[in-house]
């Protein structure tokens, strides 16, 4: 077969990239083209996403792509999840997206089970509830009365809404709408009630396709300024932890992924949701994969904690290569400060040491004052809170779970991964750090012919990349340690 080549847009919640893809005799090239900044734009109390600069960064992406000289096959989008654009009757975006991280959705979640039960809700979504679940967003601004809700016709969430802005074609794909709590799992179907109660017409929803589906062409005007001509757009895994799970390089189904990045995503494929009392009180999430695929996972506060403090850090004037950071912490006792990740103080605070600072001494905890202290606080607790879910993964997966895949850029820590192993007693693989961009580029290669199911998008990645292994180590006082978590954090008490 022939060489082709794709394009990813791959856009985080910290940072975006475009990455061109080429598939060679059964083997995945790739080459970073552009990389960009992606920050949420405050405005008063509200954050929002500039859509309309992540644009220009498409563009920029596409310019790069042409001074490559090769043929593109087609280009995919994906983008973190539940946020979404309000679009109007004559097709205009209305204002700018909110952030999920935005204060207006606290409380919703609480206020909108007045109206339908939580059991009904989960029941009907299987997804987890967090208060910034496109439901609720939307809840609140019909709350809110807000007048650029009361306009819009329809809503595209934001791979959608950019790979609009490139085609002038609207479609909503299946992966990144599961993150909405509107999606019915085993249908595959929008829930209209549940819009309903949220003060929202059921049309604000089009029709679900699923990823590989085309969407249409690169607009006159951007096929002429690119000078790539009118290439396919096409809708891939559009959330990018659907992505990321799809570039998982495992050959048979027996594993857990994380997905680390600014969110710790851990979880299993399964083939069919798992909905039950259980998955309730834990706040399992059932959120939609590739080639109908479920993945049972749940969100753990990731490298934000990191990422907010080194963002605290640099306003003092200091910042510091990865290599460091993990080099720090070896001037640190052990387990000296530990801090549940997903402490709701850690959600949006304006100072993250300071909210780390006061976890731990509302825990009669050592309070850590250095940069080191903070960053072997993080990333010990981190690998501790992989090891809680991962045990409740254990009772809930179908089959027995033999390895654990650390896949996106937080597998590139070598520190994290052997915690990660010593916390949970399993053999950890880290790779590839790119997960994302590479389920991106794979399901248009599928899409192109180059490949046929998942199992073969898998065996090209594997065949394509180098995997660390990370074998547990210290067990006892990893055991030691994990106890001293529990008691900490109250998870011994708590169901989730
Ligand atoms: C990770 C992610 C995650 C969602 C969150 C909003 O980037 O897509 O899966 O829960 O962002």
């Amino acid at each position: 077969m022939k060489n082709k080549s794709f394009l990813a847009f791959d856009l985080g919640a910290t940072s975006g990239r475009t990455i061109l893809g080429t598939i060679e005799q059964g083997r995945l090239q790739m080459k970073e083209l552009t990389r960009f900044s992606n920050q949420t734009l405050q405005i008063g109390n509200h954050s929002h996403w500039n859509i309309y600069s992540l644009f220009e960064h498409l563009k920029t992406g596409l310019a790069a792509a042409k001074r490559e000289g090769v043929p593109i096959t087609s280009i995919g989008i994906d983008t973190w999840g539940v946020d979404f654009a309000l679009i109007a009757e004559d097709g205009s975006i209305l204002g700018i997206p909110y952030a999920y991280r935005d204060p207006h959705t606290i409380g919703m979640p609480e206020k909108y089970f007045q109206l339908i039960s939580h059991e009904k809700v989960y029941g009907l979504t299987g997804i987890q509830i967090m208060n910034f679940n496109s439901l609720y967003q939307l809840f609140a601004l019909s709350q809110a009365k807000n007048s650029l809700l009361k306009s819009a016709k329809e809503i595209l969430f934001i791979p959608d809404a950019l790979a609009y802005m490139l085609t002038g074609n609207k479609v909503v794909e299946y992966t990144i709408a599961s993150t909405s709590q509107i999606l019915n799992p085993k249908t595959k179907e929008i829930e209209p009630e549940l819009l309903v109660k949220a003060g929202v017409s059921p049309s604000i929803l089009g029709d679900i396709v699923m990823p590989g589906h085309l969407i249409g062409r690169l607009r006159d005007d951007l096929a002429t300024e690119s000078e790539l001509g009118k290439v396919k757009v096409l809708a891939v895994a559009g959330h990018d932890t659907a992505s990321a799970v799809a570039a998982v390089p495992a050959l048979n189904e027996n594993f857990a992924y994380l997905s680390s990045g600014t969110w710790s995503l851990m979880g299993i494929e399964v083939k069919d949701p798992i909905i039950n009392a259980t998955t309730l009180a834990l706040n399992f999430t059932n959120e939609g994969g590739v080639e109908g695929t479920t993945r049972f996972l749940k969100n753990i506060t990731g490298m934000w904690l990191l990422e907010q403090c080194l963002k605290d850090w640099k306003k003092e004037g200091i910042t510091y290569a990865y290599e460091k950071l993990v080099q720090m912490t070896t001037s640190v006792p052990a387990f000296q400060s530990i801090i549940d990740p997903d402490y709701e103080s850690f959600a949006n605070p304006s100072c993250m040491p300071t909210a780390i600072a006061e976890y731990c001494w509302q825990t009669n905890q050592i309070v850590p004052s250095t940069h080191a202290e903070f960053v072997r606080c993080i990333f010990e607790s981190l690998s501790l809170k992989y090891n809680y879910v991962l045990e409740k993964l254990k009772d809930l997966a179908p089959f027995p779970i033999e390895k654990l895949h650390v896949i996106g850029g937080g597998s590139k820590n070598p520190l994290l991964n052997q915690w990660t192993a010593n916390a949970t007693g399993i053999t950890v693989l880290a790779g590839p750090s790119e997960a994302t961009a590479i389920g991106n580029i794979m399901i248009q290669a599928k899409a192109a012919g180059c490949v046929n199911s998942l199992q073969e998008m898998r065996q090209i990645i594997c065949n394509s990349i180098q995997l660390d292994e990370f074998i547990p180590e210290n067990q006892t006082i990893w055991n030691e340690a994990y106890q001293k978590f529990l008691t900490i954090t109250k998870l011994n008490q708590e169901t989730s």
